[in-house]
């Protein structure tokens, strides 16, 4: 490169780079005002954040994911998250109302929702997973009102003090975000909106017999052509399962499970105690490609839950993140192959996972921790058979090359699995899980866990 050109690059460069740099992508770190808090009182705040840049962004722009929603007793960046055996966050809800594309059909439309956080979410840390950087960067959550300023935001958080004092504490709130053009997301409550007026929350009577289960259905249309990017079920106690369907193109598209935790985690041990324990994880599907829906489109949302014990306040609603894709043209696409349950994470072949009859997943829960690469193993878990091979699998690609060699030249003993092993080499590990998935949903099938 010629140094007239260096030199014309390098300005060229300084002229564009501030506006680019504060354009660009960011995570802001936003507080709530104090909130005061009693011993052993719990109690719903309600907070209005400025739009300051401290307590909402300042500048209108693009949610494009969320980091953290945690509480913490100082505004010191390294504050850790107070943990649960100090403060139950029951939930936290942000809203923005006034907002531009808040999304239609919602049980929420006009109050410009955002996102939350439930009890399903022991930790508030790992939203990352709910967004990828490919979705960052092409979508986000439109945070402008109508004369282009930044919105005041409205934040709900039912929190509970668990020490023997008062106590001031912040809700930390950390969010991508950016002024660069982005595609709308519409997060979109569906769920059982005659309820809205009682916090989506109903009673089931129970009184039923062991294994008695209730359901709250409700119906839900698809506002436009797009796609599902996110699907994130929230249950309660008592729940057993959430499911969304397609009554348009027959057939199921999540099942989203209820992941209970064993008898020594907090949520079943703290006390004083507000209601019965609920979840530590919820279904939660994240697709990069989407599930194709179609304006027009009839669903149907099916809350299961226990009957046999009394359960107030159960709850069952999903939160989508839907986006317009005017390409889907299409009636009843086919579904990516790349739907996971991100609320599914860090499980050990070894563990139980929670079914449909209530068990409950054993010993780890450590659902908040990133670990991309065990969707497989979960998804590989819906199936028994299928785990044997794959682990079969396992045995022989690990192995060295001339145990490999005698194990398919001599399996004299077991012809048929050395068959199998080499059908399933011949297949990319990933194509194996969206085909298992794929394959439950096509035959709308309970997959079967133990
Ligand atoms: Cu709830």
């Amino acid at each position: 490169m010629t140094p007239a050109r260096t030199i014309t690059l390098a300005v060229f460069a300084l002229v564009l780079l501030p506006a680019a740099a504060e354009a660009k992508e960011r995570v802001l770190t936003l507080y709530s005002p104090a909130i005061q808090t009693l011993p052993y009182v719990h109690d719903t705040h309600y907070i209005d954040l400025r739009p300051n840049g401290n307590e909402a962004p300042a500048r209108a722009g693009y949610i494009t994911g969320v980091k953290e929603q945690s509480l913490v007793d100082s505004k010191d960046p390294d504050a850790k998250p107070l943990p649960n055996a100090k403060f139950m966050i029951h939930h936290f809800v942000y809203l923005a109302p006034g907002r531009v594309e808040d999304s239609p059909n919602s049980c929420w439309t006009g109050g410009g929702f955002i996102t939350g956080r439930g009890e399903e979410h022991p930790e508030g840390t790992a939203f990352d997973r709910w967004t990828t950087p490919e979705s960052r960067a092409k979508y986000g959550i439109v945070n402008r009102m109508p004369n282009g300023d930044a919105p005041a935001w409205k934040l709900i958080a039912m929190v509970m003090n668990h020490v023997k004092r008062p106590k001031k504490v912040y809700v930390r709130t950390r969010v991508h975000y950016t002024r660069e053009e982005r595609q709308p997301i519409y997060p979109t409550v569906v769920g059982d909106c005659a309820k809205a007026i009682n916090g989506m929350a109903y009673d089931i009577p129970g009184g039923g017999a062991q294994g008695e289960t209730a359901t709250n259905t409700t119906s839900w249309t698809a506002p436009f052509n797009g796609r599902i990017l996110l699907a994130a079920s929230h249950q309660h106690g008592g729940g057993r399962y959430h499911t969304l369907s397609s009554d348009t193109c027959q057939r199921r598209i999540f099942k989203a499970r209820t992941y209970y935790a064993p008898p020594d985690h907090i949520y079943n041990t703290i006390r004083p105690i507000l209601h019965e324990p609920g979840p530590i994880g919820n279904g939660t599907f994240r697709s990069v490609e989407g599930v194709p829906i179609r304006e027009g489109e009839q669903f149907t949302r099916t809350g299961v839950h226990d009957n046999s014990n009394l359960h107030v306040a159960a709850m069952a609603f999903w939160a989508l993140f839907l986006v317009k894709d005017d390409s889907v043209t299409q009636d009843c696409a086919p579904l990516p192959d790349d739907i996971t349950d991100v609320g599914r994470l860090n499980v050990g072949p070894r563990d139980c996972f929670a079914n449909d009859n209530g068990g409950q997943i054993d010993r780890r829960h450590v659902f908040e921790h990133t670990a991309e690469g065990s969707n497989r193993r979960a998804a590989r878990a819906e199936d028994h058979r299928l785990e044997l091979v794959v682990h079969a699998v396992i045995i022989v690609v690990r192995s060295d090359p001339a145990w490999r060699l005698r194990m398919f030249i001599g399996a004299r003993r077991s012809p048929l699995l050395a068959a199998l092993a080499a059908l399933i080499i011949s297949l990319p590990l990933g194509a194996v899980r969206a085909h298992d998935y794929l394959a439950e949903v096509a035959l709308g099938r309970e997959p079967s866990v133990t």
